[in-house]
């Protein structure tokens, strides 16, 4: 069989570097459906496995804020792509793991490339790659795509991944308890239906409605539900703009950005004396 496998992160990350090297020649050049955004898909084979690599338009966040996020939003959720490989700039790490987050907690399963090591290197940032892996509970594969550097690693985790079976890393932020009340009421008033329609928990559809993502709301206005969850929404917001002083959008946002700062503290270190020297 065909394995389908998402590259997904920032931009100028390195995901069209890694794409090319992963696929070589193997790769075709189209548009995605309505809009102008390239897409790249390329095939790569490995003792005996098959891959399909979709490379998606660099985002920070999943949502819709541009047709890109729109673009690489739609092809996680309809597509549901076996695996992602998520590129990281290491010398960037905290930004690049708001995405990586929003993907872990969405159930997609993933594998991080800890790519731009060189980068890291140069500005004296070292990453602890296990106790990275150990915060987010997935691989992690340091890689310098420009001279080449950690591709047959990555590959092999890969392929470990379907070998052993891909796990759904669902990650549980700790959005404390006032956020949770309001997580709660919103996923106790979503129908079956729209978890069906959407394939998602109560959990996760309760969360897609508090950042107001765009499919999940057109979901609701097609099965007649939009007014009633953007009601206790709206009597959540007030709740909370009272209690915490934000609404709760701003509040899931403050907490994943806590909760990201917290690793990155725990797993980044600053050597100056690794940094070399420019003088
Ligand atoms: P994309 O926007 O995520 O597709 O990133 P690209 O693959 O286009 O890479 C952006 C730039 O970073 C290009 O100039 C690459 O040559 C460079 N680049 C990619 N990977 C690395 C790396 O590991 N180290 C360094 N120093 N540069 C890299
Ligand atoms: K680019
Ligand atoms: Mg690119």
């Amino acid at each position: 069989g065909n394995i389908t496998l998402a590259l997904a992160g920032n931009p100028n990350t390195g995901k069209t570097s890694l794409f090319n090297l992963l696929t070589g020649s193997r790769q075709h050049v189209g548009n995605w459906p309505g809009v102008t955004v390239e897409r790249k898909e390329g095939h790569f084979s490995y003792e005996g496995m098959n891959f399909t690599l979709v490379d998606l338009p660099g985002i920070y966040s999943l949502g819709a804020a541009s047709i890109d996020e729109q673009v690489a939003s739609e092809f996680l959720i309809k597509e549901k792509p076996e695996l992602a490989i998520t590129v990281v700039d290491a010398s960037n790490l905290e930004r690049s793991l708001y995405l990586v987050v929003q993907m872990l907690e969405a159930g997609q399963p993933l594998i991080i490339a800890l790519n731009m090591a060189d980068v890291a290197e140069n500005k004296g940032i070292r990453i602890h790659r296990e106790k990275l892996e150990k915060a987010l509970g997935v691989p992690v594969v340091p890689t310098v795509a420009r001279e080449r550097k950690g591709l047959e690693d990555l590959v092999k985790r890969v392929k470990d991944r379907f070998e052993n079976g891909v796990s759904l890393s669902l990650l549980a932020i700790p959005y404390g308890e006032k956020v949770e009340q309001s997580l709660d009421r919103i996923a106790k008033n979503v129908s079956s239906a729209l978890l069906r329609e959407a394939n998602i928990d109560r959990r996760l559809a309760s969360i897609k409605i508090a950042e107001g993502d765009p499919l999940i709301i057109s979901m609701l206005e097609k099965l007649g539900e939009a007014k009633e969850v953007t009601a206790i929404v709206e009597e959540e917001n007030e709740r909370l703009e009272l209690e915490l002083g934000y609404d709760l959008l701003t509040a899931v946002i403050e907490r994943r950005w806590n909760f990201i700062s917290a690793i990155t503290q725990k797993v980044a270190e600053r050597n100056l004396s690794l940094k070399k020297n420019l003088s």
